[in-house]
């Protein structure tokens, strides 16, 4: 039975093989690793780099499928974009498990030179591949990818000299996937923790990063952060020390900066001493306008809120977001933005009415939502957080996974900060509720119209067009 246990030597062992059945890698040598990890200079060492900054650090999202190419793209990001730290995005087969057809799409980019796939297939590179990146750029670099299964290209990439891991059981389920099962991605992700904590153990620290963002569309703030407490309270079971809490920009400047407080402030206190929390801010995931002017504007309004509420990274975007996948030049264009914004207003005192009570009622609600994971677990987080989707106690807005309810609503309060419409079965005490209900209230009065879908549909399209909040006939009530 799923237990938030530490993982044996023994079942680690036994997963070892069973992945390696999946696809043959050769190199994979944990004692070897750590030595390699071990001759890496301190500039390489994510979790010093990031621990250890004085200011928010700056990292893009970024992957193409050839070696050679994704050297060149990190390079450019470094010295055109001056990223702090580098991302390695994985492409779509490799979070599917689709090492074949990972491998196919490889080659054809290798014979014709396009971009076949959407991302660094990084176990296809395998461990002498990611080697060579991580040798030819100067900062650390961090794996971003999506995959629920995300057994074998940890140990790939661990092996190969990354030293940080995005995503997470619930992160990367209930947001990515529909019909996997969340109990059995919790177990899949028990040996990606317990690998981290394996090589932290050895002295090379593992850096974790839970997605804040889940669908990036609306969701509540106190929904992320429960999920983050969970994930991290789960990899802390594992081992790992180091774990960077994430949140995604609402668009609300006084939401946004007491969320990412109250991110920081339960993330100290729910996950053990030993553990080193950072979090992680991410500009805007959301729908972008098409224009690229527009989209800037999008990008430093993260940017300023970035700089008020001082989290340890950003993860920006680009001008090209509307588009997909951005050019090397638009991708480090969205970092010279966000440092711009962030080098004027750090340092400038700024008080915003309000970042105390949002605060206070993000915490609380958070509190709410976590009492009742722990409760419905018998204090194990685990069982608790399974359970707690299947009775849609905890819910995320808009989600694809067939465990999780997603019967939450989400929509805009007459100042834009989002609050919940249809709770479904949502843990949240009835005074909680009340305030969303009453904030929603206050919308629909001051646009003469009654809280309904529609204005869940005309919110989560307003900022593409050019406003925060889906106002009826795009106007100012
Ligand atoms: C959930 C993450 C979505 C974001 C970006 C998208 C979007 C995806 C790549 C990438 C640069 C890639 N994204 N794949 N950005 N290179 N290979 O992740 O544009 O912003």
């Amino acid at each position: 039975m799923l237990r938030d246990t530490r993982l044996s030597g023994r079942d680690l062992s036994r997963i070892d093989e069973e992945i390696r059945a999946d696809w043959s890698v050769e190199d994979l040598d944990f004692e070897e690793a750590v030595d390699y990890h071990d001759a890496l200079p301190p500039g390489k060492q994510f979790a010093r780099v990031l621990e250890n900054a004085d200011r928010p650090l700056l990292q893009p999202r970024a992957g193409v499928p050839r070696l050679d190419d994704q050297i060149a793209l990190l390079g450019h990001l470094e010295d055109a974009g001056r990223a702090d730290l580098l991302p390695t995005t994985i492409d779509s087969y490799t979070r599917d498990n689709e090492y074949g057809k990972a491998q196919e799409g490889l080659e054809e980019a290798r014979d014709t030179g396009e971009d076949t796939l959407n991302g660094f297939p990084a176990v296809n590179h395998g461990v002498e591949g990611c080697r060579q990146l991580i040798e030819a750029v100067d900062a650390p670099v961090e794996v971003r990818h999506g995959t629920p299964d995300a057994r074998l290209l940890a140990a790939v990439t661990f092996a190969g000299g990354f030293q940080s891991f995005e995503g997470g059981p619930v992160s990367y389920n209930i947001p990515y996937t529909k019909e996997r099962d969340l109990a059995r991605t919790i177990e899949h992700w028990q040996y990606v923790d317990r690998l981290a904590g394996a090589y932290t153990e050895r002295g090379v620290t593992i850096n974790r990063e839970p997605f804040g963002p889940l669908t990036g569309t609306l969701v509540p703030p106190s929904i992320a952060i429960a999920v983050m407490l969970v994930e991290g309270m789960l990899a802390a079971t594992q081992g790992v020390r180091s774990i960077t809490l994430g949140y995604g920009q609402v668009g609300n400047l006084v939401q946004d900066i007491a969320a990412l407080r109250a991110l920081r402030e339960l993330g100290e206190e729910y996950l053990p001493d030993e553990v080193t929390v950072t979090t992680v801010f991410h500009e805007w995931m959301g729908g972008f306008p098409p224009d690229e002017a527009r989209a800037n504007g999008v990008i430093a309004l993260g940017a300023a809120t970035a700089a008020i509420a001082e989290p340890d990274k950003v993860i920006t975007k680009s001008p090209q977001e509307f588009g997909g996948v951005p050019t090397k030049e638009a991708n480090a264009a969205g970092l010279r933005t966000t440092r711009q914004l962030i080098d004027m207003m750090r340092e400038q005192d700024i008080n915003l009415d309000g970042v105390d009570r949002e605060q206070e009622f993000i915490e609380k609600s958070t509190r709410s939502l976590m009492d009742t994971v722990l409760q419905l677990g018998d204090e194990d987080v685990a069982q608790g957080v399974v359970t707690a989707f299947e009775t849609g106690k905890l819910d995320v807005p808009f989600a694809p996974s067939e465990s999780a309810a997603s019967a939450v609503l989400p929509a805009r309060d007459d100042d834009g900060r989002v609050r919940v419409l249809q709770f479904g079965d949502l843990a949240l005490d009835p005074d909680l509720k009340d305030v969303h209900t009453d904030r929603l209230d206050r919308r629909a009065r001051a646009e003469n119209r009654d809280r309904s879908f529609q204005m869940v549909a005309d919110d989560v399209d307003a900022i593409s067009e050019g406003r925060l909040i889906g106002r009826p006939g795009g106007e100012q009530a």
